[in-house]
C-alpha cells in the first residue's frame, strides 16, 4: 500500500472512517502525558479527541520515559494512528489528540519545557504499577535505583516521580500552580498513592516545597476501563485495508470504555464531561469494583487458563469448568467484599464484564495480562482477600489465582522462559533454589513481604494456597474439569 496516514492523506481514507473534527494544524497542547502505551492512545486520547471538537488547546505531548520506538514510528504521521473497535459493530476512527511524542533519553529539555508551561494544565500518567515506585506499605520506595538516582539527581530525573516532581518545583516559583496530576493506572487509590509518592520524593529534598504541593496540586483519583490488547500484525493488515492507506501503529479496543475522574482539580480541564466522562466525589467505589471484579477475574483467568494451555482470555472463559470458577469466584467472594446499597446492580456490572470477556472479535493473550503479577495481584486479589479475612468470609476461592500464580512463575523459571515482572530475577531465584518444586517454591514465595505483606505469616491464607498449589500442580495434567471441579466443590 502506497499512502501512508498523515494530515494530508486524511482526505483519502475509506468513507466510513470517522476523523479528528478540529484544527489539527493550528491546536496546540494542554496536556502531558507521561507513558502514552497502547491503553492511553486507546482511552484517555480518544476521550481527549473527542472533547477537542468542543474547542480548546487540549492535545497531547506524550513522553515515552524509556523508548523512542513510538516517536519514530509516528513521526510520519504526524502522530496519528487509527483506532480500530473491534466489537460486534465493529468501527474505525482516527485519532489526533496526541500532537507531540518525545522520548526522556532524547529530548529531556523539550519535556521539562512542556511540562513547566504555562499552557499545561494537565499531566497525566500510564505507567503501569511499578512506575509508582510504592513499597507494599504504600509509600515511596527510597531503595528503588530510579529513586536514588533521582534523589541525588533532582534536575536529571529518569522515574516518573521524580519527573512530577521537578516540574512542580519549577511550576511552583514560575507561577504556573494551575495543573492537575491525573493517574490513570489500575491501582487502587491511584492519585492518593502518586501523590504520596511524588510529596515523600519532593520532601527528601525541601520539606516546604512538598507541604506546599500537597497543598496546593490536585492529584485526582480515577478508575479507567477498556479492554485493549497488543496491536499484532492482523490488526496491522486489518487497519490499513479497512482505512484505505497504511497505518504503521493502529490500535485496536472493545467497544466497551469507561472513565471516571475525581472531581478535583487544581486548574482547568478539557470537555471531557461532554463525551462520556464521569467526574463524581466518590471514584472508590468505581476503583474498587473494577480492579476486583475485572482486574481480579482478569489475573485469575490468566494464570489458571494458562496452566491449562489456553491462549486468550476467550478462549479461557469459553471454557466451562473455568467459567464456572470465574462465576463462583465473583459470587461467593470477590462481590461479597465491595461494600453497596444497591446488589442488583452490582450483580449486573459483574455479568456485563463475564459477558466483554467472551468477545470473540478479540485476541486478548493470558500471557499479556500474566505479566508484573507481584505488582497487579496486591491490588487485584489480595485486598480482596485481606478484606475477607477481616470479615470472616471466604477466601478459599481467592486463592486458586495466587497459587496458579506461583505454579506460573515455578514452571515460567523451570522451561527457562522469561518471566515478565520487575521481580523476575528474585523470582526465578527462588524457583531455582528448591529445585522447581511446587510447594516449597510456594512456600517461599508467600514469604515475600513485598507482595503479601502480612498475609504471609497468615495460616489461614497459606493453607488455601499450598493445598491449591498440590491440586493444580498434580492435577493439571488430568485435565481441567478433573482439576476444577473438586475446588468447586458443591456448584
Ligand atoms: C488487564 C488490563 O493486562 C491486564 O492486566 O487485566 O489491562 C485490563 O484489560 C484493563 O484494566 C481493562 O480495563
Amino acid at each position: 500500500m502506497e499512502k501512508q496516514l498523515s494530515i494530508k492523506t486524511l482526505d483519502q481514507l475509506n468513507s466510513n472512517v470517522a476523523v479528528p473534527e478540529y484544527d489539527l494544524l493550528n491546536s496546540q497542547c494542554g496536556i502531558v502525558h507521561i507513558g502514552p502505551g497502547a491503553f492511553h492512545r486507546a482511552h484517555q486520547a480518544y476521550y481527549t479527541d473527542l472533547a477537542l471538537a468542543y474547542g480548546g488547546n487540549w492535545r497531547i505531548h506524550g513522553v515515552s520515559m524509556r523508548s523512542d520506538t513510538l516517536k519514530k514510528a509516528l513521526a510520519p504521521q504526524d502522530n496519528l494512528y487509527s483506532l480500530a473497535v473491534v466489537d460486534d459493530t465493529p468501527s474505525l476512527r482516527v485519532i489526533g489528540a496526541i500532537k507531540t511524542l518525545s522520548t526522556l533519553s532524547e529530548d529531556r529539555d523539550v519535556i521539562t519545557a512542556a511540562l513547566c508551561s504555562p499552557a499545561t494544565k494537565i499531566i497525566s500518567l500510564t505507567v503501569t504499577e511499578k512506575g509508582y515506585c510504592l513499597n507494599n506499605t504504600g509509600c515511596l520506595d527510597v531503595e528503588n535505583p530510579d529513586i536514588q538516582h533521582d534523589l541525588a539527581n533532582p534536575d536529571l530525573p529518569i522515574s516518573a516521580v521524580g519527573l512530577i516532581a521537578q516540574a512542580l518545583t519549577a511550576r511552583k516559583y514560575s507561577g504556573n500552580a494551575d495543573v492537575t496530576i491525573i493517574s490513570c493506572d489500575n491501582v487502587t487509590d491511584n492519585g492518593k498513592k502518586l501523590a504520596k509518592a511524588v510529596i515523600d520524593f519532593t520532601y527528601h529534598l525541601s520539606p516546604a516545597l512538598a507541604q506546599w504541593i500537597q497543598d496546593s496540586i490536585a492529584f485526582p483519583c480515577t478508575m479507567v476501563d477498556s479492554i485493549t490488547p497488543a496491536t499484532d500484525d492482523e490488526v496491522k493488515a486489518n487497519v490499513s485495508a479497512n482505512l484505505g492507506i497504511q497505518d504503521d501503529w493502529p490500535i485496536q479496543r472493545e467497544m466497551f470504555t469507561q472513565w471516571v475522574i475525581e472531581d478535583n482539580f487544581s486548574g482547568p480541564r478539557p470537555p471531557w464531561g461532554e463525551v462520556g466522562v464521569t467526574f463524581t466525589k466518590d471514584v472508590l467505589f468505581f476503583e474498587k469494583a473494577k480492579l476486583r471484579i475485572l482486574n481480579g477475574t482478569h489475573s485469575a483467568l490468566a494464570y489458571v487458563g494458562l496452566l491449562f494451555g489456553k491462549e486468550t482470555v476467550y478462549d479461557a472463559i469459553s471454557t466451562p469448568a473455568i467459567q464456572a470458577l470465574i462465576s463462583a469466584l465473583l459470587e461467593r467472594e470477590i462481590i461479597p467484599s465491595i461494600e453497596t446499597d444497591n446488589i442488583e446492580t452490582l450483580n449486573q456490572y459483574a455479568d456485563d464484564i463475564v459477558a466483554r470477556y467472551h468477545n470473540k472479535h478479540i485476541r486478548h493473550m493470558l500471557s499479556q495480562i500474566a505479566w508484573d503479577g507481584s505488582q497487579k495481584l496486591p491490588f487485584r486479589v489480595l485486598d480482596t482477600i485481606r478484606d475477607n479475612l477481616h470479615a470472616n468470609r471466604d477466601i478459599n476461592l481467592l486463592c486458586v489465582p495466587i497459587a496458579a500464580w506461583c505454579l506460573f512463575v515455578t514452571r515460567k523459571a523451570k522451561s527457562g522462559d522469561a518471566i515478565t515482572d520487575p521481580k523476575a530475577p528474585a523470582l526465578i531465584d527462588m524457583a531455582s533454589q528448591h529445585a522447581f518444586d511446587p510447594v516449597a517454591v510456594t512456600n517461599t514465595l508467600l514469604n515475600e513481604a513485598a507482595i503479601f505483606a502480612e498475609l504471609s505469616t497468615n495460616s489461614v491464607f497459606r493453607s488455601h494456597v499450598l493445598a491449591h498449589v498440590k491440586t493444580l500442580s498434580e492435577c493439571s495434567s488430568l485435565g481441567v474439569d478433573e482439576t476444577l471441579n473438586p475446588i468447586l466443590g458443591d456448584l
